[in-house]
């Protein structure tokens, strides 16, 4: 059974079950408090074997499969959105180049918000990596316009590995920088790394943007972080992605 007939099969049968999406935190390490969370889609093979997105999402790409599976991640972080309404401030979805560039992508997500009960549209971020804005391109740009003028905010994803970092910052309307766990893991102990956050830090401030420290893996990090005023981080030192039930549990927990 190849990957793609796999993943096909997954697509066709019941997409919650099968296809789960999980949470992983995003908190203020000034307070500690859950300020949104990333959604991130798991697979259920059929021999009872959970994938993590690196080995689905190659394929689902190379085969166009990405389409319908990221409209159910979508559907998902949308009807978690509702569900949490009053404990979550955002859920954070990853979309792949294939997605944004297809044709219908923002009518789409323009009636999925319409249906969702979705409050205010700002509580949907969509996480966009540099490889989707290689192209850089008047058509792709006019999309991210769009999809701003629904009132959902735009998250540059790995930032600052790319090669054109600079240059999205100055063409793309983002609203939240999603700086590499490469420059965060260990920054306490690696003055280069603390510059360099420092300097983002700086950079996305005077440019009205929000930041997430992806990968704070230990307490010297998520202090430093602290200190040097970060409004968000995410890894595993607070928790690693876990099911809706386990996020649940960690937004309203026992009194
Ligand atoms: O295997 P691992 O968990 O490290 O893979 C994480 C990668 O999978 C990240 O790059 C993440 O952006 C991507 N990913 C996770 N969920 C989704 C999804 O719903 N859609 C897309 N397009 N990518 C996702
Ligand atoms: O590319 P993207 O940023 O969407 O990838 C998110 C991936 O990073 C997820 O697979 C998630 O499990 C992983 N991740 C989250 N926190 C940490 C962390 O603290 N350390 C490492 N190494 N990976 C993390
Ligand atoms: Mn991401
Ligand atoms: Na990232």
């Amino acid at each position: 059974i190849t990957a793609e007939s796999r993943l096909r099969q997954a697509l066709d049968g019941d997409r919650v079950a099968t296809l789960p999406v999980w949470f992983q935190p995003i908190v203020s390490p000034a307070t500690g408090l859950i300020v949104g969370a990333e959604a991130l889609v798991r697979m259920w093979t059929t021999e009872g074997e959970l994938l993590a997105p690196g080995h689905f999402i190659p394929t689902a790409e190379e085969t166009g499969l990405v389409v319908p599976l990221g409209e159910h991640v979508l559907a998902e972080a949308l009807r978690h959105l509702h569900r949490w309404r009053h404990e979550l401030g955002y859920v954070s979805v990853n979309v792949s180049p294939r997605q944004l560039s297809e044709p219908d992508f923002v009518p789409k997500l323009a009636r999925m918000l319409a249906v969702s009960g979705l409050d205010d549209p700002s509580r949907l971020v969509l996480e966009i990596t540099e490889t989707a804005l290689l192209s850089n391109s008047l058509d792709l740009r006019n999309r991210l316009h769009a999809i701003k003028a629904l009132g959902v905010r735009i998250a540059l994803d790995d930032f600052g590995t790319g090669y054109s970092s600079l240059t999205w910052l100055q063409s793309v309307p983002a609203d939240i920088v999603k700086l590499d766990r490469s420059f965060v893991a260990g920054l306490a102990d690696d003055t280069r790394k603390a510059s360099i956050i420092s300097a983002v830090l700086w950079l996305a401030h005077s440019l009205n943007m929000s930041v997430v420290a992806e990968g704070v893996e230990d307490l010297a990090d998520w202090e430093a972080l602290r200190a040097a005023e970060c409004p968000a981080i995410q890894g595993y030192f607070f928790s690693p992605p876990v099911t809706a039930d386990d996020f649940h549990q960690m937004l309203t927990p026992a009194r």
